[in-house]
């Protein structure tokens, strides 16, 4: 008998907790359900099932979770720490079966114990943690960090009330809150054990210790507690699992109990309160809100939360302060984040003794920047009053930063006291306030846009100053989005079309769809596309008649507009367009006019009052046009509420028009841009942002661009623009803005859309007017185009086929060779016991 042969055959128990055959995630739901959630099967909900069911995924990725985060640790392994206000991940459980290779096993465990997993699904409320796109960008960056196996942690704030569910309401939005954590969050872990505290108000007291050092002490007036909530990020395929971690703010007990012992008890709840309130709810704004303290105790708080908890790991770990930056580099995703830049100088030279210049090197080293938009009222500035009445320190280091970088100034412009002032990061007017754009870039060693476009502009604007100082620490990165998410889970039909063709590489190498192009000429393929695309624009379909009632054609053009409500984006452009060709059909109902299903999404500000009129735009149009029985199904106008990524997941895919039409300079990048183009939608669009990118990746012939370039009208501008002329030269704009004068959309109503009226006529800051005839005329291409569907398919293809570099992962890889310097780290699996010895 050899050695081998004596050793009895390994007994195959599968773990309840790791197995993945069908009986063993059988037994392994049945399982949670019972223990976990201690509910018997007869007695639970649906929601329970898919609470036991999230359990059991995420008992499938611990192993993988606590190898990443112990081989993350190691003193020698350089880490990417994602700092933002927003994440907008969407649901977890899908994604999640999806990186781990166990949907199918998974959907067919879930059948046999009589349960539908898309049933399951829909059960995930998703964590609306943001507000649109800076929000989504963040979490398609840590599904492509993960995948390609870079070190990181995203931090953030545990809103307890994320970004409002928006109803439609007699055609007006309505906010409701939002509820993520009312029926449990099975995907966070709290870690009471690694909270921290975080200091507010007061003052400082400045004095010289025993060896004559100088010492500032900040004595504050409140202290509140941060506890991390811990979410697992799995990469595709890979061992790699990140984590999100999610502060969220408490009372100190220690102060509960002082005013308890003083009796105070309510006193003692009220200071409760007032602690909790910190991380209760997201500011809903898409521009910041000036001057709302809350907004900037929540950045500070977040901020503070996660650099002491770098510190610790750091010093726990054996590393030294001297070597922050060879282990941590830190990306502040625009300026919400950048009081980091004071608070990590504050760590070190108050905290920890680290002399100041030491300490400003290692600052500028760690962090870099990347600003997200050009609009003037967007770009954050924090009065010097507020800032020093919750952070009197931090005021105090940014004001020593600003001296010493203004000598820094004076010295290469000697006699040139007006630079001075130009590169303050303190401005004067309209009041005292610190620019924080400035700030971050003085304190990056990197300063970063997010399109060719907006990086260029950026230098030749709002960081004009910094960039003739420091012209090597701009760069351009221009954005991406995960194939995972906005393909193969929302786009399931087209994604194993494309991988019975070219194979399944492309899901993490994007360049891989250009193996399509000589599809696009073969009409056998062509058939499959078109198949996939009518059973997805029948699916939306479906949707929309669930959501609204409307009945739309899917033979028709699916022409759609989704993302937040905002001026410049001019969703109102796009309705200017309806209005006129309703107006032709009016005047010849026997007109022969390519059918159109306009479909538009997204969410206003709440006190953002012509957005939220937009959207009553939006629908009063949609009202009238398709109850006309005139029109028939040649045009329909629908307004999809609650537009999130569950709620656009099932879209872009279903889309045969991207409407990316934003003034000229305004779009920073945009992603949804590339979420339709990816999925084989084509692109009406304006020269701006990432579309420039888009157009030249596809082809200019297979995407319609119009409108004036960035330069054309900064030259309508010096020239006095005047809207009203295009009125006069335009009978069918003339037609379409009295249509909105009349009050026909508004039951005879005048008044109601006179304030998008009279901004269009008297100023219209977003070029409209000066846009739309080359608008119209785009848009009657399109038609022309669509009318042959042989080549709109084959265009179709060849969009898909060359938005490989759009993928997040590029990005990424950018970011990490160009930024950050780090490398990616295999993560080996031996048992966590083993791995130590
Ligand atoms: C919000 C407040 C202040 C500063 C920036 C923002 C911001 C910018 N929020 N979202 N954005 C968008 O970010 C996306 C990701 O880079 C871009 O694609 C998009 O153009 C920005 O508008």
């Amino acid at each position: 008998m050899t050695a081998s042969s004596q050793i009895p055959p390994a007994i195959q128990i599968e773990d309840d907790r790791t197995g993945v055959t069908i009986p063993t995630l059988r037994r392994a739901l049945a399982d949670n359900l019972y223990y976990v959630l201690g509910k018997p099967p007869d007695g639970a909900t649906l929601n329970d099932y898919y609470l036991a069911l999230a359990y059991t995924v995420r008992d499938r990725l611990m192993q993988r979770w606590m190898a990443s985060t112990h081989t993350h640790r190691l003193p020698t392994i350089k880490q990417v720490i994602y700092l933002s206000a927003e994440y907008l991940p969407g649901p977890h459980l899908g994604n999640n079966l999806m990186n781990l290779g166990l949907y199918e096993t998974v959907q067919q465990a879930v059948a046999e114990s009589g349960l539908d997993l898309a049933t399951l699904l829909a059960c995930e409320e998703e964590p609306g943690l943001g507000n649109g796109g800076l929000g989504r960008l963040a979490a398609c960056f840590m599904d492509s960090l993960a995948t390609l196996e870079i070190p990181a942690i995203g931090y953030g704030i545990r809103y307890e009330f994320g970004i409002f569910d928006q109803e439609i309401r007699e055609g007006w939005q309505a906010e409701i809150t939002d509820k993520w954590l009312q029926s449990g969050n099975p995907w966070e872990i709290a870690r009471p054990e690694d909270a921290v505290f975080v200091k507010l108000g007061g003052h400082t007291e400045a004095s010289t210790d025993e060896t004559g050092c100088y010492q500032v002490r900040w004595i504050p007036h409140q202290t509140v507690k941060g506890i991390p909530y811990d979410t697992p990020i799995p990469g595709y395929r890979v061992n790699t699992v990140n984590t999100l971690r999610l502060w969220k703010a408490e009372a100190p007990e220690s102060f509960d109990l002082s005013v308890f012992n003083h009796g105070d008890y309510y006193g003692a709840v009220d200071q409760k309160v007032i602690s909790e309130n910190l991380t209760k709810v997201l500011y809903p704004n898409d521009e910041p809100i000036q001057g709302k303290q809350l907004r900037l105790k929540q950045q500070y708080f977040f901020v503070s939360c996660a650099l002491q908890d770098l510190i610790r790991t750091h010093l726990a770990q054996g590393g030294r302060l001297e070597r922050f930056h060879e282990k941590f580099a830190v990306q502040l995703n625009d300026t919400h984040p950048a009081i980091a830049i004071p608070e990590l100088m504050r760590l070190l030279v108050d905290d920890h003794h680290v002399p100041w210049d030491l300490a400003w090197t290692i600052t500028q080293q760690t962090f870099a920047y990347t600003n997200h938009t050009l609009l003037p009222e967007a770009l954050e500035v924090w009065s010097l009053d507020l800032l020093g009445q919750l952070l009197p320190r931090h005021l105090e280091i940014i004001m020593e930063i600003n001296r010493r970088f203004l000598e820094d100034v004076r010295l290469k412009f000697p006699d040139n006291g007006e630079k001075m002032g130009q590169l303050s990061l303190i401005a004067d007017q309209p009041f005292r306030s610190v620019r924080m754009a400035y700030l971050a870039s003085v304190g990056s060693h990197a300063i970063n846009g997010v399109a060719a476009l907006h990086s260029q502009l950026l230098q030749k604007t709002v960081l004009r100053g910094f960039y003739d100082l420091w012209p090597e620490k701009f760069l351009n990165i221009t954005n991406g989005v995960t194939p995972r998410r906005w393909m193969l889970l929302s786009n399931p039909r087209l994604a194993q079309l494309i991988t019975r063709r070219i194979g399944d590489r492309w899901i993490i190498h994007l360049q891989d769809l250009r193996d399509l192009e000589p599809l696009a000429e073969d009409p056998e393929f062509r058939a499959a596309w078109r198949s996939v695309k009518q059973a997805n624009k029948q699916a939306l379909a479906q949707r929309i008649l669930e959501r609204t009632g409307i009945q739309v054609n899917v033979e028709s053009l699916f022409d759609v507009q989704v993302k937040r409500i905002h001026e410049y984006k001019r969703q109102h452009l796009n309705v200017l367009h309806i209005i006129t060709l309703y107006n032709r059909l009016k005047q010849n109902p026997s007109l022969d006019l390519v059918p159109r299903t306009f479909i538009f999404a997204g969410k206003a500000a709440p006190g953002y009052v012509q957005a939220k009129l937009i959207i009553r735009l939006i629908t009063a149009v949609g009202e009238v046009i398709n109850r006309d029985p005139a029109v028939g199904d040649r045009l329909k106008v629908v307004f999809l509420p609650d537009y999130n990524v569950t709620n656009g997941q099932p879209i872009y895919p279903a889309a045969d028009l991207s409407e990316q039409i934003s003034t000229a300079g305004k779009e920073a990048s945009g992603t949804g841009n590339m979420k339709f183009a990816l999925n084989g939608a084509l692109t009406i669009g304006t020269l701006d942002g990432a579309n420039i990118e888009i157009r030249e990746a596809v082809g200019s012939e297979n995407f319609f661009h119009f409108g004036h370039k960035v330069e054309e009208l900064s030259q309508l501008r010096s020239q006095g623009y005047d809207p009203r002329r295009y009125c006069d030269h335009s009978p069918e704009l003339n037609r379409a803005i009295h249509r909105l004068e009349s009050g026909f959309f508004a039951q005879g109503n005048r008044d109601l859309f006179r304030p998008l009226v009279q901004s269009l006529l008297n100023d219209d800051p977003y070029f409209l007017m000066a846009d739309y005839l080359s608008y119209l005329n785009c848009q009657e291409q399109v038609s022309q185009a669509f009318l042959n569907e042989a080549t709109w398919i084959r265009r179709s293809i060849l969009n898909t086929a060359r938005m490989g570099e759009f993928s997040s992962d590029r990005s990424i890889r950018e970011y990490a060779h160009q930024v950050w310097q780090v490398q990616s780290v295999p993560i080996n699996l031996q048992p966590y016991s083993q791995s130590e010895a």
